[in-house]
């Protein structure tokens, strides 16, 4: 086995202030380790493998650069750099500060292969994190792998394959490419996703698929399907989840298709397709089939009037959407990837306990009218004066009608 090839690479100084260091990784056998912002960008040059029993963490803020060549020459795809996972990987990003994995130079797909978790592998945890530019951003064959709030673009083939193992995806998002996810054996749970632009969101066709693997509060959008299934004896559930503007069926099966199909509490809304379940398929309870009204083709929050805000199961809710926001908020959660937050005007205090809506809130609504606080000008008048009697009236309409 090849020794690990890492040397600072020193600074590099620059006559302007903020000087950068970078490490640069050649490839091979990488030992237990944390790599920190400090010694960030790490530029890898050639396949590095770490192996089982060894773990690489890295720390918030983390920047890996990924050459355009396979300096070794080796692994599933000689020509380009994979990261080999035999022990495990685990990347501790934070909102502030993600991890982020990308080609050292260059834009698009296919200009690195990826990250797979091998046969042996106990896993990878990554939260906070951005993988770019690569064939398959994540393959796992065994294992267990928790994904949290992980961006998934300009990949080529699959957002990730899961071959075996047992995935956790949460708040994950994949954009274009082939499929999202490419499901060929193992089983797991997708929640919080948001797939767009590819060819199948969840695609789970693979004789070596005999699990089960579920999806809840997703949005597909714009997909060729957004879940497309065919061989295999395992199971794709969809849960609370918007499919919409799908150019093929929303739900797509081979007439001689075999992995079975659920679809309960979903808005699946194919427009601009044939369909939204192929023949042979068909929607499970509360299911609905209406424009969701999603924010822009690049954006699954909802606008005003969606029929999707407050429509989900409760069965199904999640804790939380793809945003981080609590749910539910309101009378129920929303299906889809994001939830539209709850405000209720005439709850001037703020209170949550039952009734929200109480005499408190006239002695607020009096208070900040007399404090000629702009939440006074409940009717939104731009004339002079803003705050008048009109606005007594509008406070008492919102309140008789209550919370939405
Ligand atoms: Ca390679
Ligand atoms: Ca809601």
């Amino acid at each position: 086995m090849r020794s690990p090839r890492i040397a600072a690479a020193g600074a590099i100084l620059s006559a302007a202030a903020g000087a950068s260091a970078q490490t640069i990784i050649a490839g091979g056998n990488l030992p237990s380790a944390t790599w920190t912002v400090g010694g960030s960008p790490f530029v890898i040059t050639g396949d590095v493998t770490i192996p089982a029993g060894n773990v690489l963490t890295l720390q918030p803020g983390v920047t890996v650069l990924v050459a355009g060549t396979d300096g070794l020459g080796a692994g599933l795809d000689p020509t380009r750099v994979e990261i080999i996972v035999q022990g495990a990987l685990l990347c501790l990003g934070s909102t502030a500060a993600p991890v982020t994995f990308r080609a050292q130079s260059g834009t698009g797909s296919a200009l690195w292969y990826g990250i797979r978790i091998a046969s042996g592998s106990t896993g990878a945890s990554i939260t906070d994190a951005s993988i770019q530019n690569t064939v398959t951003a994540l393959m796992m064959a065994a294992g267990s792998v928790g994904l949290h709030h992980v961006s998934v673009s300009d990949f080529r083939d699959h957002g990730l394959v899961l071959a075996g193992g047992s995935l956790a995806a949460d708040r994950c998002t994949f954009i274009g490419g082939a499929s999202g996810v490419n499901v060929t054996g193992g089983g797991g749970t997708v929640s919080n996703g948001y797939f767009s632009g590819q060819a199948a969101g969840v695609l789970a066709n693979a004789a070596a698929f005999s699990n089960v693997v579920t999806c809840s509060h997703c949005t597909f959008d714009r997909c060729g399907s957004g879940v497309s299934v065919g061989a295999g004896n395992g199971a794709v559930n969809i849960r609370n989840s918007i499919i919409a503007h799908s150019q093929n069926y929303g739900v797509f099966r081979p007439i001689d298709g075999t992995v079975q199909v659920s679809v309960l509490s979903t808005d699946v809304y194919s427009d601009t397709g044939p369909g939204n379940f192929a023949p042979g398929l068909s929607p499970g309870s509360g299911c609905i089939f209406l424009d969701p009204l999603l924010a822009s083709p690049t954006d699954p929050h909802l606008l005003p009037g969606s029929p999707c805000i407050n429509a989900a199961a409760p069965a199904y809710c999640t804790s939380s959407d793809l945003f981080g926001t609590p749910r539910p908020q309101g009378p129920a959660c929303d299906m889809g990837a994001a939830e539209v937050p709850f405000v209720c005007y005439p709850n001037c205090d703020n209170s949550t306990a039952a009734p929200i809506l109480n005499v408190q809130d006239f002695s607020c609504f009096l208070q900040k009218f007399a404090s000629q606080d702009a939440y006074a000008n409940c009717d939104a008048s731009t004339a002079a004066p803003t705050l008048n009697v009109q606005d007594f009236s509008c406070f008492l309409q919102k309140f008789a009608a209550g919370c939405n």
